[in-house]
């Protein structure tokens, strides 16, 4: 019956395990890697389609070849500047997204059997229909700002046109408050933009490269790897600040393995350093910035020898790598990292990585960092958006002043409780559970007080457990997306296209957003049958078309402004001054320190190690680990221990353990890896694994989460960013009947 769903009123986490059955995989022959009744490989029709990879958010072009229209492979696209024509490992293993045997195959919705809830398959019409009702309501009884978007993805960008186009501009999504956010504040803050996605610095170029706590290498971002590479090749002099020895640490002429959590330490000392032996780039400083008097007085105390008993990098090397970065300005970068939540003052920390790059006169000059510049595509015209009469954050007033866009643990709050500001979500591409530590009570609750909870997903994550509905999406090797047109040093456009039909009853984002968009009466915002008519639109106003698009997938085109400064123009850059501001009168007004303070970090309770995790390249977050291809080559996370700590714990490599955290979380078992590379005080994990949802079925329970141990969480004050990295564990062991010691 169609009104079952109606009945449900406090949400349950549904656990769902028998929910579905397993679905027939259509091409089951290239994911065993067998051919038994095909021809030999070679011999069919071999055809191929252009598509941007969706396995990160790198965002590399690339095409799907077909054999007889069945998948034979995928390649990068030879054109792609930005990918240099070539994918990475997951992005070679992105058809498994597309084969794996687990993916949402129907709508569901949440209804109560028995005094039980579960979930349902529902038609495509009765899914929707469920949904436009409850926000026409929601838009109805609270205003259309009530309805918030958490999202993750290119593909997000069809919901955030359905939400505007409804009136409502409020979104939040973990890329910035778990990830990039005091990054890009901290750059925006200093020299008036951010370091950009992807990353503007000319490592292809540079002669010094300094890492901080970067894994460039194991975190996977194709192009960045390779001008990496370029530049070793080159021999340019690498610098890696890391307490752990990392794989670029590895490359580097200088490892420097930094107390964690003294990183800002280190950069006023560097800074001390620069200006101590007038190595700094007087004419760039003099020229470009203001605040240089306050800043020589603020790095005054920050001494090698002083900075020494805080990082344990001794003061020649401090000194040492200093002058190496200096002989090599302005071709030196220090890199602005990229996931920079750290310990709470990480805004703080990137901007002394920006005032470090601009003393070094490298911001926006060659071998430092260039301009980016993007294609000038027109929009589509469509009417205006109705104006909002809320913003994302007026959710939480008076909060985080220089977040500039939504934070997630802001949102999540925002949505507790029967006064809510929030009344519904629309959650696409984004497993919140994992993601944001210790939200799970929070998102029960959050779940039981929202009217509306929509979860967009290709995979049953764990957040498809806190849907009313979820709407199946086809993967990206089955859909139109929007073009990619990024920020970079060529401009280009890409076209992600589908290579096939969407399997089951999944459908594209696109098509949700125009079906959704219909029954909110919501029409002239979505005028095209087929989303690929919009993309035809946009191609032609820059002398293309879909139709040159689908057989070249990458089109490249000419510059029209300068890739670095204009040495002898004068240059505005976008903050309040005009000029770099080295001395933020913004964040002193704000009641915020104008420079970055140094801040020693928790000392780490006796019995316990810091936890420290980060990437691994096989995979991308949660997002990848039950794709059968990925999982075959990395199905599970290890903890780094150092090989005192083992003996202590008296563990070997190959052991499982159980981590346990200061307030009595007891993680998943995780595989023992002893290794040199990581200090006693630490151990390392790789972030992804522990899946909890049961229909992950290559993944579910398989390696330890790190964000169910983190209980220490740092909010940085000034963006709201969630701090991950002061966060302790202990061994809770197996074997031992009780022996947690
Ligand atoms: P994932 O956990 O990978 O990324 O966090 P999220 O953005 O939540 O979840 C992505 C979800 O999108 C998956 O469930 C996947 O199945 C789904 N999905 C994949 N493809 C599609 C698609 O085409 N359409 C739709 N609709 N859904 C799709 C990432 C965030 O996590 C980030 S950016 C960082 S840097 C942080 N990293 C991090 C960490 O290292 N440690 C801890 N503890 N927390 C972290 N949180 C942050
Ligand atoms: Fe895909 Fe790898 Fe490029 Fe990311 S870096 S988009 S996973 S090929």
């Amino acid at each position: 019956s169609g009104g079952a769903h109606s009945t449900v009123k406090r949400r349950e986490f549904i656990k769902v395990s028998s929910l579905l059955g397993a679905g027939a995989v259509t091409s089951p022959a290239f994911l065993l890697g067998g051919c038994a009744a095909k021809p030999l490989p070679g011999t069919g029709t071999i055809t191929s389609t252009p598509t941007i990879c969706d396995m990160c958010f790198w965002k590399c072009a690339g095409h799907i070849y077909k054999e007889d229209g069945e998948l034979w492979k995928i390649t990068g696209n030879d054109d792609d500047l930005h990918s240099g024509g070539r994918l990475c490992t997951r992005g070679t293993g992105g058809p498994g997204a597309y084969l794996d045997r687990d993916r949402l195959k129907k709508p569901l919705m949440r209804v109560e059997v028995d005094g039980r809830q579960t979930f349902r398959e529902v038609s495509w019409d009765e899914a929707l229909d469920f949904i436009a009702g409850k926000m026409r309501s929601i838009a109805e009884t609270h205003g259309p700002e009530k309805m918030l978007m958490l999202n993750h993805g290119a593909g997000s960008a069809h919901f955030r046109h359905l939400l505007r186009a409804y009136g409502s501009d409020s979104r939040a999504e973990p890329a910035f408050a778990q990830c990039r956010g005091p990054r890009d504040v901290g750059f925006r803050l200093t020299v008036g933009e951010s370091a950009s996605s992807p990353e503007r610095t000319d490592m292809a170029n540079a002669r010094c490269i300094v890492l901080l706590g970067s894994h460039i290498g194991e975190n996977l971002h194709n192009g960045q790897v390779q001008t990496l590479a370029e530049a070793l090749n080159k021999d340019v002099t690498l610098i890696t600040v890391d307490p752990r020895f990392s794989v670029p640490a590895g490359k580097s002429k200088y490892w420097l393995p930094i107390k964690p959590g003294t990183d800002i330490a280190l950069l006023l000392a560097w800074m001390n350093v620069l200006i101590d032996e007038g190595l700094y780039d007087k004419d760039y400083v003099e020229r470009y910035t203001m605040g240089f008097e306050q800043l020589k007085a603020h790095v005054r105390d920050y001494t090698p020898e002083w900075v020494y008993l805080e990082t344990g990098i001794k003061p020649d090397v401090i000194r040492a790598t200093a002058r190496e970065m200096a002989m090599a300005s302005p071709a030196t970068v220090v890199h602005p990292g990229r996931h920079a939540v750290w310990y709470g003052d990480d805004t703080q920390r990137s901007r002394a990585i920006a005032m470090l790059n601009v003393l070094l006169g490298s911001w926006n000059r060659k071998g430092g960092f260039y301009i980016p510049e993007k294609v000038s595509l027109p929009n589509y015209p469509l009417p205006d958006y109705p104006r909002p009469k809320y913003k994302t954050a007026d959710a939480y007033p008076g909060k985080w002043p220089f977040a500039g866009q939504g934070v997630t643990n802001g949102v999540i709050d925002a949505s507790v409780g029967d006064d809510a500001f929030f009344k519904g979500w629309l959650v696409y591409g984004t497993n919140l559970p994992q993601t944001i530590p210790g939200v799970e009570e929070k998102l029960k609750a959050a779940a039981n007080s929202l009217e509306l909870v929509v979860v967009v997903e290709t995979m049953p994550s764990e957040m498809t457990g806190y849907a009313d509905v979820i709407l199946p999406e086809c993967t990206y090797l089955e859909r139109y997306d929007d073009l990619r047109n990024s920020g970079e040093r060529h401009p280009s456009l890409a076209l992600r296209m589908p290579a096939f039909e969407p399997m089951y009853e999944s459908k594209p984002g696109w098509w949700m957003a125009k079906q959704l968009g219909h029954r909110l009466g919501l029409d002239k915002y979505f005028p095209w049958e087929d989303y690929s008519e919009k993309l035809d639109w946009q191609l032609r106003q820059v002398g293309s078309s879909l139709e040159e698009m689908q057989k070249i997938g990458v089109k490249n085109f000419p510059r029209k402004t300068p890739l670095h400064l204009e040495e002898n123009r004068p240059v505005s850059f976008r903050t309040p001054s005009r000029k770099i501001e080295l001395y933020s009168q913004q964040l002193a007004d704000a009641g915020f320190d104008p420079m970055p303070v140094y801040t020693p970090p928790d000392p780490v309770p006796k019995g316990f190690y810091r936890l420290n995790y980060g990437r691994m390249p096989a995979h991308t977050f949660g997002k990848t680990t039950n794709n059968p291809l990925l999982f075959q080559l990395s199905p599970e996370n290890q903890l780094w221990v150092n090989p005192l700590v083992a003996s202590e714990w008296d563990l070997r490599s190959g052991d499982y353990v159980r981590l346990g955290s200061p307030n009595g979380v007891v993680s998943n078992k995780i595989r023992v890896r002893v290794t040199e590379r990581i200090g006693p005080d630490s151990v390392f994990m790789a972030h992804g694994f522990g899946h909890k949802s049961k229909r992950l079925r290559l993944t579910a329970g398989v390696g330890a989460d790190d964000s169910t141990l983190m209980s220490n969480i740092k909010i940085d004050p000034i963006m709201g960013g969630t701090g991950m990295r002061a966060n302790f564990v202990t061994f809770v062991k197996e074997r031992a009947a009780g022996a947690a010691s």
